[in-house]
C-alpha cells in the first residue's frame, strides 16, 4: 500500500489536492490533502468515491469501431494499431482532398491538468485545423464580461475573505460548486458576518446564507444598477478612489444609473423596494466585502451586461481597493504562466473558428470546406451543448467521420466511427493551476493506465507524429514540458523554481499587491469602455430588455433555470451510480401554483416542451422557486431521463458578449406526459 499525491482535475474551482491510497493497480481511497490550505482535508461528495470512476465496469475498454447505424451504440473492438492506422488514413485523405480546415478538434475541459486538457487542441492548432472557440458553453460570457471592465486579470484570493465583514454570493450554488469556499465563507458566517445570495433558486447555498433575494432570472444588471443608484443617493460611493481608478463613472451615473430608481428596479427584479434598499444600505456600510459572482447568470441573452454591472459594485464602495474586500470570478488570469508551448505550438497565427455551443449548426452548415473530420475529447455535448437536437442532426451526417476519446461509451461517442479509450485524471500525470484558487501543483499518476487507455497527452503525441508534426512538444514527457510554463512567465508565478513541485505538493502563488489590479488599456476598471463602443454593443452597463426573450415570454408561461447537479457535475461522475442514485431521478421542479394551475402532481411523469422539443421529466413540487420559473438541476444524459435531455429545449441563441450559451433564455410550458414511451425511449 502507497499513498501518492495527487491533483483533483475535475472542471471545479476547487481545484484540491488529494491524498490516493493504491494497493499495486488499484486505488482504495481518494481524501483531501490536509496539507493544503484551501483543501483542508476534505473532498467533496463525488470526488471521495472516484476510485469507483477508475474502476468502473462501463469504462471503455479497447478502441472500437462503429458496425451500425451513427447513435445505434453498436460496436466491435480493434487495437490500438488499426484504429490509429485508420484515423491517420482517414485524415490524410480529408487534408488532401479539403485542406486542414475540414477538420475540427473538439476537446475540452475535463481533465483540467494543463498539459491534458491543452495539447489535443494544441496538435490541431499545428496542424492548422478549424480552430474551436473552447468554454462558450460555460464562461466565456462571464469572462468577456469581466475582462471588459477589470481587464485580463485575476480575481481576489478566496483565502481574503478571512478579513471580510460581507458575503454576497450573486448566482453561484457554492455549496455545490465550490464547496471548499463555502467551508470559508461559513467560518466567517459563524464570526457573525452576515452571508447574502441572490439567485432564482433558494438553493443549499441560499438555505445555508443569512438572506436570500430571489431575483428574476435575467435582470441582475438591473438590481446591481439600482444598487448603483442607491449608494449615489445616499452618499455612500468612495468618490476618490472612482476618481482614481475607475473611467466612466459619472457619465455612467447620469446617462443609466439615475434611470435605475428601486421602484422600477424592484419591478424588473421582482424584489421589493424595502430589499433593495436594504441590501444596498449592507453593501454601502463596509469595504470590506467579498462579492463571489457565479457564471449562471451570465448564460443569458444578455449575460455579458451582468458581469459587467456586478463587477462595477465593488469600485463603487472602494472595495477592491482594499484586503478582504473585492470579487471573485476567476483567478487564472493572474496566474500568468506561459501555455502557449502546449496551447500554440506551431500552426497558422488565424484560421477558421468553430464555437464550442454551435458544433451543431457548425456541422450542418459550414462549407469551403465543411467539417468532414471531427474530434471530440473530454466534453459530451449530445447532451451538455445547446440546442442537442441539432448536435445530434449534425452528428449522424454519414459522411463525417467521427472520433471520440473519452473514459465512458457517452451519448456522443454512440455516433462515432472510432472511440478510443481514455485514461481518468489519476491514471496521469500533469500540471494543475487553479481557477478559483491560486494553487500550483504538479502530480504524478497514482495508478498505471486502466486496461488500454491512453491519455489525452499520449495520444496527441502520438497522433502528431502520425501526422507529421515535429513540433518538440509532441515529444517530451511532463516533467521535461513543466519548466517551459515558467519560461517568459510573468507576476507571482515567475518567482517559483519548477524544481520546487517536483515534491507534488501544492505551492499558493497570489499576487502580492493589495487590492485589484486592473489590466484594461486604460489601467482603470472601465465602466465605459471603448472597446465595446467601438462594437456598436452598450458601452456602459445597462439592463436592456430583450426583445426574443419578450417575444417568447408572451408564447411561453415559463422560464426554464438550469442549475448545477450538486452529486453530478454535468456528465462527468455519470457512471458512478452511487451518486446517480443520491442526485435521484431527474427532476424538474414547479412551484406549487404553477402545478395546481396544471392538475399536476408530485412524482408524475411531465413533459417539458416548446418550439425547439420536449424532454421527459419527473415532477418536484416547492417554492425553492418562483412561479413561472420551471428548474432542472444538472443535465442527465438520454438514458438516465425518462424521454430526451434538457438541452433539447435550449436555443443555440449566443449571449451578448463572449457569444457564450444562454440556456436561461428558454421559455416553456409543462404538461402531464400523456404517450406511451416507446421502448427505445
Ligand atoms: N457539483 C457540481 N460542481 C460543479 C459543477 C456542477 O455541475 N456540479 N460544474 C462545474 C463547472 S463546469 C463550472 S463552470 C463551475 C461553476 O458552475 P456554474 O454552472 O457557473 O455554477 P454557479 O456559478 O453556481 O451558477 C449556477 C447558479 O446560478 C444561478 N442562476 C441562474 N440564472 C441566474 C440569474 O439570472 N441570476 C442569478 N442571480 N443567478 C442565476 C442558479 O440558480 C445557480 O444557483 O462549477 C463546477 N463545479
Ligand atoms: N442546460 C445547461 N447546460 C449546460 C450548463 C448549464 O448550466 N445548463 N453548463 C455548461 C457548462 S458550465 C459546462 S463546462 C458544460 C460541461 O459539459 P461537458 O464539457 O460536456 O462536460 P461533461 O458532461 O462533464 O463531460 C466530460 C466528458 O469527459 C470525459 N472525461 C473525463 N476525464 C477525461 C480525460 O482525462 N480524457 C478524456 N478524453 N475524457 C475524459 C467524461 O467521461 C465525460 O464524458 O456543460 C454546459 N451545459
Ligand atoms: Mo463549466
Amino acid at each position: 500500500m502507497k499513498t501518492v499525491r495527487a491533483t483533483c482535475a475535475h472542471d471545479c474551482p476547487c481545484m484540491c489536492s488529494l491524498l490516493v491510497q493504491v494497493d499495486g493497480d488499484r486505488i482504495i481511497k481518494v481524501s483531501g490533502d490536509p496539507e493544503q490550505p484551501f483543501t483542508d482535508g476534505f473532498a467533496c461528495a463525488k470526488v471521495n468515491r472516484d476510485a469507483e470512476i477508475v474502476h468502473s465496469p462501463l469504462r471503455v475498454k479497447t478502441p472500437l469501431r462503429r458496425t451500425g447505424p451513427k447513435g445505434s451504440g453498436q460496436f466491435a473492438p480493434i487495437t490500438w494499431d488499426e484504429a490509429l492506422a485508420e484515423i491517420e488514413t482517414r485524415w490524410k485523405a480529408t487534408i488532401a482532398k479539403d485542406g486542414p480546415l475540414a477538420l475540427l478538434g473538439y476537446s475540452y475541459s475535463s481533465h483540467q491538468g494543463q498539459m491534458n486538457r491543452h495539447m489535443p487542441n494544441g496538435f490541431f492548432h499545428a496542424l492548422g485545423a478549424s480552430r474551436l472557440t473552447a468554454g462558450t458553453v460555460c464562461d466565456t460570457c462571464a469572462d468577456v464580461g469581466w475582462e471588459t471592465t477589470l481587464g485580463p486579470v485575476g480575481c481576489i484570493d478566496p483565502d481574503e475573505v478571512a478579513l471580510s465583514e460581507l458575503i454576497v454570493i450573486w448566482g453561484c450554488d457554492v455549496k455545490a460548486v465550490n464547496v471548499h469556499l463555502w467551508q470559508k465563507l461559513e467560518q466567517r458566517q459563524r464570526k457573525g458576518v452576515k452571508i447574502v445570495v441572490i439567485d432564482p433558486h433558494r438553493n443549499r447555498t441560499a438555505q445555508g446564507a443569512d438572506w436570500h433575494l430571489p431575483i428574476n432570472i435575467g435582470t441582475d444588471a438591473a438590481l446591481a444598477i439600482g444598487i448603483a443608484h442607491v449608494l449615489v443617493r445616499d452618499g455612500k460611493c468612495d468618490e476618490a478612489y472612482l476618481a482614481a481608478k475607475t473611467l466612466g463613472f459619472e457619465q455612467w451615473k447620469t446617462d443609466i444609473v439615475a434611470n435605475f430608481p428601486p421602484q422600477r428596479v424592484a419591478d424588473i427584479t421582482g424584489l421589493s423596494v424595502a430589499d433593495i434598499e436594504r441590501l444596498a444600505a449592507m453593501y454601502g456600510a463596509t469595504k470590506k466585502s467579498f462579492l463571489r459572482i457565479g457564471w449562471g447568470m451570465t448564460r443569458v441573452a444578455h449575460g455579458g451586461q451582468a458581469m459587467r454591472a456586478v463587477a462595477t459594485l465593488p469600485a463603487l464602495t472602494g472595495a477592491y481597493g482594499v484586503r478582504g474586500g473585492g470579487a471573485m470570478s476567476v483567478t487564472a488570469g493572474s496566474l500568468d504562466f506561459n501555455f502557449a508551448p502546449v496551447r500554440k505550438p506551431s500552426g497558422p497565427a488565424e484560421t477558421r473558428q468553430v464555437n464550442h455551443s454551435l458544433l451543431g449548426e457548425a456541422l450542418l452548415t459550414l462549407q469551403d470546406p465543411p467539417i468532414n473530420a471531427l474530434f471530440i475529447a473530454s466534453n459530451n455535448p449530445a447532451v451538455t451543448n445547446p440546442d442537442t437536437k441539432k448536435v445530434k442532426q449534425g452528428l449522424a451526417r454519414e459522411d463525417l467521420f467521427t472520433v471520440v476519446h473519452d473514459p465512458m461509451l457517452t451519448d456522443t461517442a454512440l455516433y462515432a466511427d472510432i472511440v478510443l479509450p481514455a485514461t481518468t485524471y489519476l491514471e496521469t500525470s500533469d500540471f494543475y493551476r487553479g481557477y478559483g484558487t491560486y494553487y500550483i501543483q504538479f502530480a504524478p499518476a497514482a495508478v498505471a493506465p486502466q486496461g488500454e487507455a491512453w491519455s489525452n497527452m499520449r495520444l496527441a503525441q502520438e497522433l502528431a507524429r502520425r501526422m507529421g508534426l515535429v513540433d518538440e512538444i509532441f515529444k517530451l514527457t511532463p516533467e521535461q514540458i513543466l519548466p517551459k510554463f515558467f519560461e517568459g512567465a510573468k507576476g507571482a508565478v515567475a518567482k517559483i523554481d519548477p524544481k520546487r513541485l517536483l515534491d507534488h505538493r501544492a505551492i499558493k502563488a497570489a499576487p502580492e499587491a493589495v487590492g485589484q489590479e486592473f489590466r484594461t488599456k486604460s489601467g482603470k476598471l472601465e465602466i465605459y469602455s471603448e472597446d465595446l463602443a467601438r462594437q456598436g454593443l452598450p458601452p456602459m452597463p445597462v439592463w436592456e430588455a430583450d426583445a426574443q426573450e419578450v417575444q417568447d415570454a408572451a408564447k411561453w408561461p415559463l422560464r426554464l433555470l438550469t442549475t448545477p447537479g450538486y452529486f453530478l457535475s454535468h456528465t462527468a461522475f455519470s457512471a458512478n451510480e452511487f451518486l446517480r442514485k443520491r442526485e435521484g431521478e431527474p427532476v424538474c421542479v414547479l412551484h406549487p401554483n404553477d402545478a395546481a394551475k396544471r392538475g399536476l402532481r408530485v412524482g408524475e411523469l411531465v413533459r417539458l416542451f416548446n418550439d425547439r422539443g420536449e424532454v421527459g421529466l419527473v415532477l418536484r413540487v416547492s417554492d425553492e422557486i418562483r412561479e413561472g420559473v420551471a428548474l432542472v438541476p444538472g443535465q442527465r444524459p438520454e438514458a438516465e431521463a425518462v424521454h430526451g435531455t434538457v438541452n433539447n429545449l435550449c436555443s443555440d441563441r449566443l449571449s451578448d458578449l463572449g457569444a457564450g450559451a444562454t440556456y436561461q433564455s428558454t421559455f416553456l410550458d409543462v404538461e402531464k406526459w400523456q404517450r406511451q414511451l416507446a421502448a427505445a425511449e
